[in-house]
Order: C-alpha cells, then structure tokens, then sequence
C-alpha cells in the first residue's frame, strides 16, 4: 500500500516552547511505518480564540509519509503530546504540546474524534503560514487551494523564526 503524506500542526507555549517544538519534530521523526519529509521553520504566535493571558506560542508544521491509519496516527499523537506532559484541562488553554492532524492525504472526516481536514485549519494564521512554506501547492479539502486561503485569513499576529530548525 502506498503511504498517505500527512500534516501535523504543532504548537506550544509553555514549559520553553521552541525547546518542546523542537522535540515533537524528533518524536515524529521516530513514528513506526513513518517518514518526517518536511518541517517548517517556527513561527511566534499570539494565542488565539484562548482564555485570555496565555503566553505566546511556538508553532510549525511536520510532513510525514505514513503507513498509519488515521486512527493509529492519532493515537501515536496523543502518546507524545502526553511524553512531552501535555494535560487537559481547558479547552485552548495552554499547554507544552499540541499535535493536530490536520490532513492525511485527501481524506475528509466528520467524526469529532478525528475531523478530517482539522476543522479550523483554514482560518488560522499559525497553520497556514508554516503549511505553506513547505506545500504551497496543497489542496485543502472542501476549503480550495492552500493559496488561496492563506490570501484570505484575518490578520493575526504571527512572526518567522529565523533560527534554524
Ligand atoms: N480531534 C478531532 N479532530 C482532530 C484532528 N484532526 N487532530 C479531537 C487532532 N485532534 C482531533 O483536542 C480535542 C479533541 O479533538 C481530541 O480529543 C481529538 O480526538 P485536544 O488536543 O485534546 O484539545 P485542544 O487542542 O485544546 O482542542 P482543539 O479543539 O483541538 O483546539 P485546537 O483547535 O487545537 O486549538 N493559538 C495559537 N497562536 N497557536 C496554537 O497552537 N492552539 C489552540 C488549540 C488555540 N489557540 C492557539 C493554538
Ligand atoms: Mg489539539
């Protein structure tokens, strides 16, 4: 069977987050069945749609070739994000680890455990902008071209990092 290319949105902001970002790239590294193929530079991000006074966050954007299902792909998600001591208590509150699946091939999902392209995907600035640094030519199920929606989203503050990866 051939791999699926996947996308997972990372983001952190607590706990020294470009430390934990950096660390979720070398945990995606090492999945079974799976290839890391891209990472995106990092990004500074002003929290958004969060309870009010989080930190900032690190964000970036991982491609993995995978021969995980999507269901395996999340659970293996989950594990790290609780390795790098991720607990959940608000919804968006902050946290040292957030791994989002936010596209495994062309597939579309509306199981709320796994929502296929990540639901708000397309109206953020901290996903779009390191997606598309390392596929801007990606469709985005039932959203259109990657391109395109990056030319439409709302402002946000967000910066590059120039540091390396
Ligand atoms: N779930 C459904 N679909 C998916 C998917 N495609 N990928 C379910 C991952 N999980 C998915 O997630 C809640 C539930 O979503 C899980 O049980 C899973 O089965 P969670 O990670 O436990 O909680 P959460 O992250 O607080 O909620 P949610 O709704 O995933 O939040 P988001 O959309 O991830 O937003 N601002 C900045 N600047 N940067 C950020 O990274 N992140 C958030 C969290 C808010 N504001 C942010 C950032
Ligand atoms: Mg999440």
């Amino acid at each position: 069977m051939q791999p699926a290319r996947v996308y997972i949105g990372i983001g952190s902001n607590l706990d020294d987050p470009t430390h934990q970002v950096r660390r979720a790239f070398e945990a995606l590294t090492g999945i079974l069945a799976s290839g890391c193929v891209a990472r995106s530079p990092l990004y500074r991000t002003a929290p958004v749609g969060a309870p009010p006074g989080q930190p900032d966050y690190i964000n970036a954007v991982a491609a993995l070739d995978t021969g995980l299902t999507p269901a395996q792909l999340l659970m293996v998600l989950q594990a790290l994000e609780l390795a790098q001591g991720r607990t959940r208590t608000a919804r968006w509150g902050a946290r040292t680890l957030d791994l989002d699946l936010l596209l495994y091939d062309q597939l579309t999902s509306d199981d709320p455990w796994l929502t296929l392209p990540h639901p708000r995907l397309h109206q953020r600035a901290f996903v779009l902008y390191p997606l598309y640094d390392i596929a801007p030519d990606l469709n985005i199920p039932g959203r259109g071209r990657l391109s395109e929606l990056l030319a439409n989203c709302p402002p946000q503050p967000i910066t590059r990092l120039d540091s390396a990866n």
